[in-house]
């Protein structure tokens, strides 16, 4: 019985210890060159290259063959993917995983649809490895993981929301906010798994201030804590140290952005996935 994990690359993760995993990579790209999303892609390149590329760029999801590629040989599937509303990463992969079934009748697959993306898809992952190393069947673990989803929450703060206001992710108005120099604007997944800004502000003090206020609001009370950031390992650790004055016990993980993550939240940007005692609701 070989059992695997598969998440696409915004999970920012390549590589899991004592469970198989596999990452499905994304592409950014733009008319003239393309980054696969896995683990080769060269970060300081491709923000180099993009920061003085004028023209459109973009990202495209991993399609059916590639998901298919990703679950071959696998008896046990495990799939987790970014938001399946503001991607079309979730449907490839559901596609693929009808298409696995044909051939492999007697193989068992659930695609997770994180609503999210980032550090809160590395929490499900990380659970789903551990729910796993205990023992439990396929259903416990998906009953389980879906029961955890209500309890984990996203938070990201980014300078600038020009890749996601250009693919269409989010509206330009609050695009133009961020824009302005020294403003921040903390966001948060909503539900649906769609971007919901919280609030904004002047410079990165009052942002850590949000952070922390959003995550005690949503019921953190010392859990996990994943936090990616692009290029900027300082704020993290800020975060990091915040996090601890509060909650000695939080187990706080810090590292950065691959791809698709360090596309969209451009340089500066910051993202926290924590458990949450309260469901989300
Ligand atoms: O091309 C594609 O199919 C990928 C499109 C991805 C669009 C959104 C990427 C967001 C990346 C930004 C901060 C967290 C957003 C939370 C989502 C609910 C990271």
């Amino acid at each position: 019985m070989k059992i695997k994990i598969i998440a696409d690359s915004s999970s920012d993760i390549f590589e899991l210890d004592g469970i198989e995993f596999q990452s499905a990579p994304l592409t950014i790209s733009t008319d003239e060159r393309s980054f696969v999303d896995d683990e080769n892609i060269n970060l300081d390149d491709m923000l180099n290259y993009l920061a003085n590329y004028h023209g459109r760029s973009f990202t495209a999801c991993p399609n059916a063959h590639d998901w298919l590629r990703a679950y071959e040989g696998a008896d046990e599937l495990y799939v987790v993917t970014i938001t399946s509303a503001l991607s079309g990463t979730y449907n490839s992969a559901m596609l693929a995983a009808n298409l696995y079934l044909e051939q492999y009748p007697n193989a068992k697959i659930h695609v997770f649809d994180s609503h999210s993306t980032g550090p809160e898809m590395r929490l499900i992952i990380d659970k789903i490895a551990e729910l796993k190393a205990t023992g439990k069947s396929f259903d416990e673990v998906v009953q389980e993981v879906t029961d955890y989803q209500q309890h984990t929450r996203l938070f990201f703060m980014l300078e600038s929301f020009k890749n996601l206001a250009n693919n269409g992710r989010i509206s330009k108005a609050v695009a133009g906010i961020a824009g302005v120099l020294g403003i921040r604007i903390l966001a948060t997944a909503s539900l649906e798994g769609t971007i919901e800004p919280h609030s904004k502000s002047r410079g990165e003090k009052g942002a850590l201030k949000k952070f922390i206020e959003c995550m005690v609001e949503a019921g953190y009370s010392g859990g996990k804590v994943y936090i990616s950031h692009c290029k900027n390992s300082e704020f993290a650790e800020t975060l990091k140290s915040s996090i601890f004055a509060l909650f000695p016990k939080a187990k706080v993980l810090i590292y950065e952005t691959k791809g698709l993550c360090s596309y969209y939240v451009e340089k500066g940007g910051i993202i926290l996935g924590c458990e949450c005692d309260k469901t989300y609701s």
